[in-house]
């Protein structure tokens, strides 16, 4: 094998996902029933699945690839919420251990509509084995962030990368209630959905974000070099405004100049090998710093709404290569029709 091509968040769209593989070089076989690439190998970032209109299809078309070995997987927080939301929770009958409430109805609703009850078990069957990360020496692989701390809290309780019972994944999924703590579910967190400051900790409020959601909490940019601040490492949308309205970056700029706590600060990323990952609901071209740094790359680029589904080709460079993204045209945003 030559290399890898790191495939990015599909949420069912069938139709992208085969124009994408074609273009790759990607050739359907007929002996496998699966795409194959002569000497390259696909791995998928995980995110299959919801949203989407070919919800059957892509995930045919990726475990054809997976079953026959011309593609790896990491497991994505949209196979874990399918996998939690089909268990019951032995421990509060009548639940599951991802609660059927309206807004997740929804956000499964593709899933759950366009594959009957037969194939909803074979797939979530396949999820159930999905790693929660790749290690493959050169690179590696994860769906929202490479967190060490984390990963040692989860070998230490599966004893590998992935769930071998369903105590285990009861374990990871059940959402602790109040002041508990569990430490194997905040790490499947980490690194399936990102990792997230507490704004509240360091005195500053909380902001409004575009639906005028209050949010205490900030997303990590664990991918940055040279983070100093509390400003340096918060996702905060620069149009976010605060409960008075006013601009969130300008109102609170002095609280947003402080040190980190060790526990925001330790998740960096700062080995040496490139990692790669999706989730973050990238827009247009990846910008440096943003989007990709030297050793990170993300590669989802929101193929679902209305974005391009995008690949990285790593040909074993120790450093990324914003040439290597496809496709690396100037404007990623695709004219495809949707399927
Ligand atoms: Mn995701």
């Amino acid at each position: 094998m030559d290399g890898y091509d790191i495939i990015g968040d599909i949420h069912g769209s069938g139709y992208k996902l085969r124009v994408r593989l074609k273009e790759l070089g990607y050739r359907h076989d007929a002996w496998t029933n699966a795409y194959r690439h002569a000497d390259r190998t696909a791995i998928f970032v995980g995110d299959l699945i919801d949203r989407g209109p070919a919800q059957r299809e892509v995930l045919e078309i990726v475990k054809a690839m997976v079953d026959s070995g011309s593609a790896q997987i990491v497991m994505g927080n949209h196979e874990f919420n399918a996998l939690a939301y089909a268990i019951p929770d032995d421990l509060n009958p009548g639940e599951h251990l991802r609660k059927h409430s309206a807004k997740n109805k929804i956000q499964h609703e593709a899933f759950l509509s366009q594959l009957t009850k037969a194939e909803q078990a074979h797939y979530l069957s396949w999820f159930r084995t999905m790693p929660l990360w790749l290690d493959l020496g050169g690179l590696r692989v994860v769906h929202a962030c490479w967190h060490k701390p984390s990963m040692r809290i989860i070998e230490e309780y599966l004893e590998g990368p992935s769930f071998s019972t369903f105590e285990q994944l009861a374990l990871a999924a059940r959402k602790p209630r109040g002041e508990e703590r569990s430490p194997i579910y905040e790490a499947v967190e980490k690194l399936l959905k990102g990792p997230e400051m507490d704004l509240t900790s360091y005195g500053i409020p909380g902001f409004k974000d575009k639906d005028g959601f209050e949010r205490t909490h900030a997303r990590i940019r664990w991918w940055k070099h040279d983070v100093s601040s509390v400003r340096d490492l918060a996702e905060i949308p620069r149009d976010a405004v605060d409960e008075e309205g006013n601009n969130y970056l300008e109102a609170h700029g002095h609280g947003l100049e402080q040190d980190l706590n060790p526990a925001d600060a330790n998740c960096l990323y700062n080995d040496q090998t490139p990692v790669f990952y999706g989730h973050y609901w990238r827009a247009d071209e990846p910008v440096e710093h943003e989007d990709w740094t030297s050793r990170t790359a993300c590669v989802d680029f929101s193929a679902v709404k209305g974005g391009t589904l995008v690949a990285y080709r790593w040909d074993g460079e120790r450093e990324i290569d914003r040439s290597h993204y496809h496709p690396h045209g100037a404007n990623l945003v695709s004219r495809e029709p949707s399927a």
